[in-house]
């Protein structure tokens, strides 16, 4: 493929509607679901905290007789910055959502089935607590897995793990973030947050910030960088909404980011637009990498990215000039290679080589804020290694999260040892791992596994008992500390009551808990919880404040540069920002970021990639009936040279088919992306028919996509699978 660098004034132009349509609607919707606030005779406003996504948003319920009319953004929180977007506000229809979960279940048929038994609490309980005690009898504690995704009930889930004497707790940073937060960590000794609002110049390696929504850097980049009319510069191997609002955007070659960043850096350094004071204050090993990056020219990574190497050096200097006000952002979801960590690690030294470390405009350590504990009755430590051996094979990564894919290699070859229970909370494993078929015998080989969820998931589905946990909207949640720039509380509480028969996160826990002998851990209510967190916020009257605010926030400025001092120690090995790794290089792997070009797909076949839509979070609300309307079926891009070469039309099924599995979806011919890769949304093609909107419509590229992890950091590597597509 020739080499393209867009204006975006021109892509628009040439791209005709589709683009821009796209862009105006996501984009539009923010805007949209922004203001206006309702009100009325008995009209309730309560302050409470979005669940429909990481980002903890703060919202202002409006309630009108028991029900939620409407929701509002909450203008204190500095993170969410008076923004609700089209899911936060779609919240609604979690709660009066008909297909949601109404009561426990206990499956009467084969797993998959779905046969369901309505059942009591009671007798829910009482048959989990069975099932798990029958395998700790017989397998030891251990062989309990307890996988779970972030969530502000999640403490009381993994501490149940623990208190039953499993260490297998699995969360979801190996499918998400592990290589960039470990890259980072690795070289600053902490993950710093980008202070967009103010920089001058950014580029994006694929954090596709205008629909992969992350608070506050997407309303930072609306609000700084695109009214101040500082630069970005995109890469993106597909045209998105970030593509479409950048300065320039670049259509790179799949995994190659690495490469383009190792060029930057050899232009930076060769004409000595390094900073050089920084470097020589406050980091170590400039002199090898030096040495190291002269082999990555300009030239040279024209060829590995398809990015021109004029245009390499101009951004490089563009970069370097910009300085402490530049800012290569991390993105977020760094699930994508096998050398993630590295790609990312390269950013981290192309950020500390400028100087843009604790300043205005560049990358900010982030502020903390304490918060009171509540002090619970100690357990035991598990005693048994973890069965992913995560301290052997991961050396540095975080094994208290685990590493799900090696996990899940180990649990079906049942060495170290087996696993014979799963407990699931607030996590759909069957779609967003990959190899779905992988997963399926995983479940297979489970004498129980019990979900909690508030919706009937593919998970669930396969589940031999759920238990339905009551909407975000009608429970009270330990209350959270958002780091930042912008440090703040936020707080959850009760909107509305329970409209079924359904329960808050922790009284399932203590349900079980109960009957499992270790009800004394868990003896305490949510409201004792939060008065016991609210102890130590730096609020005057926090319990008041933050019951009628929902948030609370630092006032004044953010104070850039406090680790600017010669005598600061970073908490790294040297003390210093590391860009050469002693660490790194003692655990065996490359102490410099080392380029190794991606393999490339046979002549045949398509790189399946991944991605966002602003609407859907991951694979869990295209069944919401506002956020339907957006989009009703998944579809696969693909770029009209291969479309017309196999004789496949815009709007015909295609069967897309890896060495794992195959499915059927609706091929949209568009030249948004690159004549190499495919691209599919997920959450379609669902297994659970109590998803009745998308049961069985579009498909699961869970099903197709196949295992790999980044080497450090053992993060799923998503972006690796190839794929043959045809007419259905
Ligand atoms: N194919 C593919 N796989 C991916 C990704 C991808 O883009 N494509 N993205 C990766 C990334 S970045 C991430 S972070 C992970 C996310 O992985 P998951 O967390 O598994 O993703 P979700 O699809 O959001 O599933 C969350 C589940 O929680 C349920 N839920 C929502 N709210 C509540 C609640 O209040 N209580 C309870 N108990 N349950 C609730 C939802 O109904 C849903 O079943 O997926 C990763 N995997
Ligand atoms: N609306 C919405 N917002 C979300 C979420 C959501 O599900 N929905 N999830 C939240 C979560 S948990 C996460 S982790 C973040 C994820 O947000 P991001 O970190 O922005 O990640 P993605 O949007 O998954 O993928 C980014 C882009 O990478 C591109 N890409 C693929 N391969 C390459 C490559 O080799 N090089 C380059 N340069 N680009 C490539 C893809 O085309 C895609 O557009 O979003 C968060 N915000
Ligand atoms: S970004 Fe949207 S879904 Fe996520 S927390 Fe904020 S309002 Fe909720
Ligand atoms: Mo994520």
């Amino acid at each position: 493929m020739g080499t393209i660098r867009m204006d975006r004034r021109l892509f628009l132009k040439s791209a005709g509607a589709t683009a821009g349509a796209v862009a105006a609607l996501q984009v539009g919707c923010l805007k949209y679901f922004k203001k206006g606030r309702s009100s009325a005779g008995d009209t309730k406003e309560i302050p409470t905290t979005c669940e429909l996504c990481p980002n903890k948003c703060s919202a202002i319920a409006v309630v009108e007789g028991g029900f939620v009319k409407k929701l509002n953004p909450n203008p204190e929180n500095p993170k969410s910055r008076d923004m609700l977007c089209a899911r936060g506000n779609a919240a609604i229809k979690q709660v009066y959502d008909p297909d949601r979960l109404k009561q426990p279940m206990i499956r009467v048929g084969a797993r998959g089935e779905g046969k369901w038994k309505p059942v009591s609490w009671d007798e829910a309980f009482d048959f989990a607590a069975k099932k798990l005690s029958e395998v700790k009898d017989k397998y030891g504690p251990q062989a309990s897995l307890w996988s779970s995704t972030e969530g502000f009930q999640e403490v009381f889930f993994k501490n149940l793990g623990l208190s039953f004497g499993s260490p297998n707790l699995v969360r979801h940073p190996t499918l998400c973030l592990a290589s960039v937060n470990l890259a980072y960590s690795a070289t600053f000794g902490t993950v710093p947050s980008f202070d967009l609002l103010n920089s001058k110049f950014v580029i994006m390696s694929g954090a596709n910030r205008f629909e992969s929504i992350i608070t506050p850097d997407t309303m930072d980049l609306i609000g700084g960088v695109m009214e101040r009319k500082a630069k970005l510069v995109y890469l993106d191997p597909r045209f998105t909404v970030t593509a479409a609002k950048a300065d320039e955007w670049y259509p790179i070659k799949p995994g190659t980011d690495l490469a383009f960043i190792l060029a930057m850096i050899h232009v930076i350094i060769a004409e000595g637009r390094h900073s050089k004071d920084f470097v020589a204050t406050y980091t170590t090993g400039f002199e090898q990498l030096a040495e190291h990056v002269k082999q990555y020219t300009p030239e040279w990574a024209e060829k590995e990215t398809e990015i021109p190497a004029k245009d390499i050096v101009r951004i490089a200097r563009e970069f370097a000039d910009a300085g402490a006000r530049a800012l290569y952002y991390a993105g977020r979801r760094s699930s994508w290679y096998q050398n993630d960590f590295q790609m990312r690690r390269a950013q981290a030294i192309l950020n500390a080589i400028v100087g843009n470390w604790d300043q205005m405009g560049g990358m900010v350590p982030n502020a903390k804020l304490p918060k009171g504990e509540f002090l619970f009755m100690p357990w035991d430590e598990p005693k048994a290694p973890r069965v992913d051996e995560v301290q052997k094979e991961f050396p540095l990564a975080a094994a208290g999260d685990g590493v799900y894919l090696k996990l899940r290699e180990n649990v079906l070859s049942g060495k170290p040892y087996p696993i014979k229970a799963w407990m699931v909370y607030k996590q759909d494993p069957m779609n967003s791992l990959p190899d779905q078929a992988k997963t399926l015998k995983m479940i297979e080989q489970m004498d129980f596994i019990g979900v909690i969820d508030v919706q009937m998931s593919d998970m669930a589905w396969y589940a031999d008992v759920v238990f339905p946990e009551s909407a975000y909207l009608e429970r009270t949640d330990p209350v959270e500390v958002m780091p930042g720039i912008w440090p703040a509380v936020v707080f959850r509480q009760q909107v509305v009551k329970p409209i079924h028969d359904t329960k808050p996160n922790l009284e399932i826990v203590q349900g079980l808990a109960k009957r499992l002998g270790l009800g004394d851990y868990f003896d305490y209510t949510i409201e004792q919880w939060v008065e016991a967190e609210f102890k130590d916020l730096p609020i005057p009257m926090a319990s008041e404040h933050m019951k009628k605010h929902g948030v609370w926030a630092a006032s004044g400025q953010p104070s850039y540069g406090k680790t600017l001092t010669p005598d600061h120690r970073f908490v790294t090995k040297t003390g210093k920002i590391e860009i050469f790794s002693e660490r790194l290089q003692e655990a065996g792997y490359d102490p410099l970021p080392v380029y190794a070009a991606p393999v490339q797909p046979p002549g045949d076949r398509f790189r399946l990639i991944l991605g966002r839509v602003g609407y859907f979070t991951h694979a869990n609300q295209s069944n919401n009936v506002w956020l339907h309307e957006f989009m009703k079926e998944n579809d696969l891009w693909i770029n009209p040279k291969p479309a017309e070469r196999l004789g496949i039309r815009d709007g015909a099924y295609v069967s897309v088919s890896s060495s794992v599995g195959s499915v059927k979806l609706k091929a949209r011919v568009t030249g948004e992306i690159r004549p190499d890769c495919v691209f599919m949304l997920h959450g379609f093609g669902k297994k659970s028919k109590m998803q009745s909107l998308v049961y069985n419509v579009g498909a699961s590229d869970a099903v197709i996509l196949e295992t790999a992890w980044d080497k450090v950091s053992g993060n799923a590597a998503f972006h690796e699978t190839f794929v043959k597509v045809a007419n259905a």
